[in-house]
């Protein structure tokens, strides 16, 4: 272990390691952490400019919300949430679309210093069973329907299995539950909220393991990475961010995303679908100015912009990011959408890159660009842990103010996930050019990344393995033009077993319950898999068998 480094421990309340106090004072002294919260934030913006438009949400019949309405509705809402005895460190899962309702509920719980455990609209019941047993969350939080599904079903049966799962807060239409707009009452004598240093929320990792990792962040450090993003992406009081992507997701959250609007004092629209179809309307009649998009939704955009009669000439810069975007893509979308392009690589776990503005435009298109912080500290090593030479391929490594020291309530894979002196373990594989710039090379640990969308194989082989005519199954993914990877399942079947056709084992797997995206694009039935020398199977080998097999 380095001089610089000492033990970590875990710190009582926040359940994972945490900076060390000189790390904690650097970063304090450096200016990055600002000593502010997000209620505090909101507090101070609507204080400052009550009556500007800071959200619009245009599905049905768009509302809007000022600075100073958005700060009352969250405090009421607060109040209620603490009335109904949600406190401080608890935790709530959050599933909402992007509705006005995930923004008032957020920054309610914000305020009260209960943690968000940010789940995805397309999580089921496997994945929210989850996030609540293992956060023993206090109350979920759900829209009566969306996308043609009744997440009210879904929370009784969650609730009836999670013990500690009190409430059930329903935006819309409540059932047996309780309607959110039941719940806001007089905020006189609110709890105090938070302080900078405590937990702000529990973001979700894209996992490499059965079960997704809690992320857990702090208001100083992911409100730096928030006002650091907007330096860096030209926000201001002027900006009108879209926010099409789930806004639960880090991405349209913080990079720089719908709080880094609300931290300058800017609007951000909430886009109810990231298709063309629904988005560009919305881009004319809002006056939309920035978005951030995925990269198969970016090709998509690209592709329509030629064919659209709708009017898209506010929009001045489009982040793209989540997954490898390639070259030629990125060339197409500026000239495409008479905008200005930036590169995002990021992560929720921390460290995120950007192309700057005003780097040339090769570089905008050739790399993932470089990070937020002079403090975010970067190494690329070999398999053995050693620096790579300057400008080699090589595991990325980061630690920095605003990357955690450990997942929450993980000590077991953080001793693998993060090395002694603190870096984590990205994953990626990556090589650094003479600017600094990140270019993304691949990928080391064992995850599909599918148009942005993080798939962990074992989550999805354990389902596939329930199935009672299954021996043994290999999640990997395959090469695919649109989305850069899809996910190929192969099976061997038992023997004995009824043949099973692809379709119904994807209706099995849909069926136990959980997000469509992971559900296998592909499944193909096999005799063997292919084993490494030692006789585990090879994934590698899987892989490069997929990437030639014909598809189907
Ligand atoms: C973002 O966050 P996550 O947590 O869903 O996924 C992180 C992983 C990275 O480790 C990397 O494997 C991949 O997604 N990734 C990219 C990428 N951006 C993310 N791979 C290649 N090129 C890129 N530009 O995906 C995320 C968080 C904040 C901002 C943007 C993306």
């Amino acid at each position: 272990m380095s001089a610089d480094a000492p033990a970590l421990a875990t710190t009582p309340g926040l359940d994972a390691p945490t900076w060390p106090a000189e790390f904690a004072e650097r970063y304090r002294a450096a200016g990055y952490w600002r000593g502010e919260t997000f209620g505090g934030m909101l507090r101070e913006r609507a204080a400052a400019h009550p009556d500007r438009t800071a959200l619009i949400d245009p599905a049905p019949g768009r509302r809007t919300w000022t600075y100073r309405e958005l700060d009352e509705r969250a405090d009421r809402l607060a109040a209620g949430f603490a009335a109904r005895g949600i406190a401080k460190g608890d935790r709530v899962v959050v599933q909402l679309p992007n509705t006005g309702a995930f923004i008032e509920v957020v920054f309610a719980l914000f305020r009260i210093g209960a943690l968000p455990v940010f789940a995805l609209p397309a999580h089921r019941e496997t994945e929210i069973g989850y996030f609540c047993s293992f956060a023993e969350a206090t109350a979920y939080v759900i829209p009566d329907t969306h996308g043609g599904f009744d997440h009210r079903a879904l929370a009784t049966k969650v609730k009836a299995a999670t013990p500690s799962l009190r409430h059930v807060f329903v935006a819309g239409d409540p059932g047996e539950h309780t309607a959110l707009s039941d719940v806001p009452c007089d905020p006189a004598g609110t709890p105090d909220g938070p302080e900078p240093h405590e937990l702000a929320f529990l973001q979700l990792s894209g996992g490499t393991t059965g079960v997704p990792k809690l992320i857990p962040r702090t208001h100083d450090d992911y409100l730096y990475s928030v006002w650091g993003s907007n330096e860096i992406c030209g926000v201001d009081a002027g900006t009108r961010f879209l926010v099409v992507l789930p806004a639960a997701h880090n991405f349209p959250m913080s990079s720089p995303g719908w709080l880094g609007v609300l931290y300058a004092g800017g609007t951000a629209v909430l886009c109810p679908g990231p298709d063309p179809a629904t988005a560009f309307p919305l881009i004319e009649r809002e006056r939309i100015t920035m978005t951030g998009l995925v990269p198969p939704l970016a090709l998509v955009w690209t592709e329509a912009a030629a064919e659209t009669r709708c009017d898209l000439s506010s929009l001045d810069v489009v982040l793209v990011g989540g997954a490898k975007y390639s070259q030629e893509a990125a060339r197409r979308l500026a000239p495409a959408l008479d905008c200005r392009l930036q590169q995002v690589f990021g992560m929720a776990e921390g460290l995120v890159n950007y192309t700057r503005l005003d780097d040339d435009p090769e570089t905008v298109v050739t790399t993932q660009g470089r990070p937020i912080s002079p403090d975010d500290e970067i190494r690329i090593v070999d398999d053995a842990g050693h620096e790579v030479e300057e400008g080699g391929f090589g595991h990325l490594l980061t630690r920095g103010p605003y990357t955690i020291r450990g997942y929450w309530r993980a000590p077991e894979h953080n001793a693998t996930a993060f090395t002694e002196d603190g870096f984590y373990r990205t994953g990626d594989i990556v090589r650094r050019t003479a600017t600094g710039h990140l270019v993304v090379e691949g990928r080391a640990k064992d995850q599909i990344n599918r148009g942005g969308e993080k798939i962990a194989p074992e989550e999805v082989e354990n389902i596939i393995l329930a199935h009672p005519a299954v021996h043994d199954v290999c999640v990997v993914a395959v090469p695919d033009a649109y989305l850069g990877e899809r996910t190929l399942a192969y099976v061997i079947l038992r023997t004995g077993a009824e043949p099973l056709k692809s379709v119904a084992l994807k209706r099995f797997v849909r069926a136990r319950g959980i997000a469509a995206y992971k559900v296998p694009d592909l499944v193909e039935f096999v005799d063997a898999f292919p084993q490494t020398g030692i006789g585990k199977v090879s994934k590698k080998g899987l892989r490069s068998a997929a990437a030639t097999t014909e598809q189907h």
